[in-house]
């Protein structure tokens, strides 16, 4: 898969996209990513990106030209890829939307700064807008990155183990059960048994419920989303009518 970011920074990519599993990707062709500095994309002596916005008002917004330039001048005119824009008003990203753009051959991150970029950039260039939550960052970097990381990961053969996605938190809809690692005791804190039985049913269903009883304790928004068979819709409900109990007791 094919990755273009069009950015202010380019530099910052560096520290995350050399290191680690999306270095590794990249070393064996599953990912290719190209960073593009929009700077490089103005005429002008003073390589000016930004402008006072129209109407007054506080801030800067990124001009258009150096934009449709840059993504124009790497992709063609119409680009043949997604374009997709980095804003607090995009559409929320989620790792169904991660797995949606995990099919592309090629997508186009474009980083917006300032406090926006002007409205004809999204209007005639930008064809998808994502956010990565309800928070304000200083730029779209952050975000592309994030984007950039849980679509590689998902691309084949990018993960040792091909299954790998299929269990992360959120891909089945809730959130993972605990792990653990050797010692079987430190300072004291015990391995859970089960963990240690060698019993892979025992195990299957031990994580299977902690992962329920997670999802319900921290995310139960998942929960009416998830797809529960009847004896895990009694369990919760089990725990539900506990809750109950020890609310009036309490
Ligand atoms: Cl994509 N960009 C910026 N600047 N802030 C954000 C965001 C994106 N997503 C959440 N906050």
């Amino acid at each position: 898969m094919r990755f273009d970011i069009f950015t202010l920074f380019p530099e910052v990519f560096h520290p995350y996209i050399d290191v680690s599993i999306i270095a590794r990707a990249r070393e064996r062709g599953l990912a290719e990513i190209y960073l593009h500095n929009i700077r490089d994309w103005t005429t002008d002596k003073h390589h000016v990106v930004d402008d006072e916005p129209y109407g007054g008002g506080g801030g800067m917004v990124m001009k258009p030209e150096p934009i449709f330039k840059a993504v124009e001048g790497v992709l063609g005119s119409p680009p043949t890829c997604p374009v997709i824009l980095l804003t607090p008003q995009g559409r929320p990203f989620t790792q169904a939307v991660a797995r949606e753009l995990a099919q592309q051959p090629h997508l186009a991150l474009l980083c917006g700064r300032y406090e926006g970029v002007d409205e004809r950039v999204r209007q005639h260039l930008v064809t998808d807008e994502i956010s990565i939550g309800d928070y304000v960052l200083t730029g779209g970097e952050l975000a592309a990155m994030v984007v950039l990381d849980a679509v590689t990961r998902l691309l084949p053969g990018v993960l040792g183990d091909p299954d790998a996605p299929a269990k992360d938190s959120h891909a089945a809809g809730l959130l993972e059960h605990p792990h653990y690692t050797r010692p079987p005791v430190f300072r004291g804190w015990e391995v859970p048994e089960v963990l240690r039985s060698g019993d892979h049913g025992r195990i299957a269903r031990w994580r299977r419920e902690q992962s329920l009883r997670r999802t319900w304790e921290r995310r139960p928004d998942l929960l009416a989303k998830a797809e529960l068979t009847p004896e895990e819709q009694e369990l919760i409900a089990r725990w539900e009518a506990e809750r109950q109990r020890e609310a009036r007791e309490a």
